[in-house]
């Protein structure tokens, strides 16, 4: 107890002798202690470049539009032109004028027509082939190289023919594919028409009893004088064919 009082007297001498840390002022702004200098702002990090936009991709090139199909004067497919005409396509082996120029397949690719040539023997009769060497090979002898032509794919329209060889040698051209019960195909030579289209011609078939030969001509004339003269009988229009390759 006694401890206690001596140590709350010590305490209030100090507090009396003890003199301002801060001497007295106005109570002025000038009194206020000088702020602390400002530190420099910290220069702004420049700015990174910004990344450049990589480029656009390249634009597709506009689809070329679709030509439009129209019918032509002569009713093949063809393609609207820049002036608004129907421009007829180009002229294809088809039995078909595509061109509308009114004539027929005049510029076929190669191959279009295969030429049919005839040959006579004088014991087997005549003989129409594709074979050149078939003609000109005895006991054959030629009388007509191209003598007229077929065309070399089966067309629509258009109709096979084949050569056939009979019991007794001769020879017979025929679209039936069993030769009329008459022999045996030789050699399929191309397909004719079944009609005068693409500017076919007749093709006129005789027979001739005392030799069996089939004989065939393209000349009315001829066909005619066979008959008259030579005792063929006329035995009708096989097919059309063409004159040209
Ligand atoms: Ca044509
Ligand atoms: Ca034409």
């Amino acid at each position: 107890m006694l401890l206690a009082s001596a140590t709350t007297a010590c305490s209030t001498a100090d507090s009396d002798t003890l003199e301002p840390s801060v001497p007295p002022g106005d109570g002025t702004s000038d009194d206020a202690p000088a702020d602390a200098p400002d530190l420099p702002d910290e220069p702004d990090a420049p700015d990174s470049p910004d990344e450049p936009d990589p480029p656009d991709p390249p634009a597709p090139p506009d689809e070329p539009a679709p030509p439009q199909a129209c019918t032509t004067t002569c009713n093949t497919t063809g393609t609207v032109g820049s002036n608004g005409m129907c421009v007829p396509p180009a002229e294809a082996c088809n039995l078909i004028d595509d061109d509308c120029d009114g004539v027929c397949d005049e510029s076929r690719s190669a191959g279009c027509r295969v030429f049919v040539h005839r040959g006579v023997s004088d014991d087997l009769g005549h003989l129409f082939t594709t074979d050149l060497a078939a003609v000109t090979t005895e006991p054959f002898r030629l009388e007509q190289q191209d003598n007229f032509s077929l065309y070399a794919d089966d067309l629509p329209g258009s109709q096979t023919a084949y050569l056939c060889r009979k019991d007794d040698g001769t020879h017979l051209v025929t679209a039936s594919a069993v030769c009329e019960g008459a022999g045996t195909v030789v050699l399929t030579l191309g397909n004719w028409a079944t009609s005068d289209e693409c500017g076919a011609v007749p093709l006129y078939r005789l027979w001739q009893a005392a030799s069996n030969d089939h004989f065939y001509t393209l000349s009315p004339q001829e066909r005619d004088f066979a008959v008259d003269e030579l005792g063929y009988v006329f035995e009708g229009i096989p097919g059309y064919v063409w004159l040209e390759q």
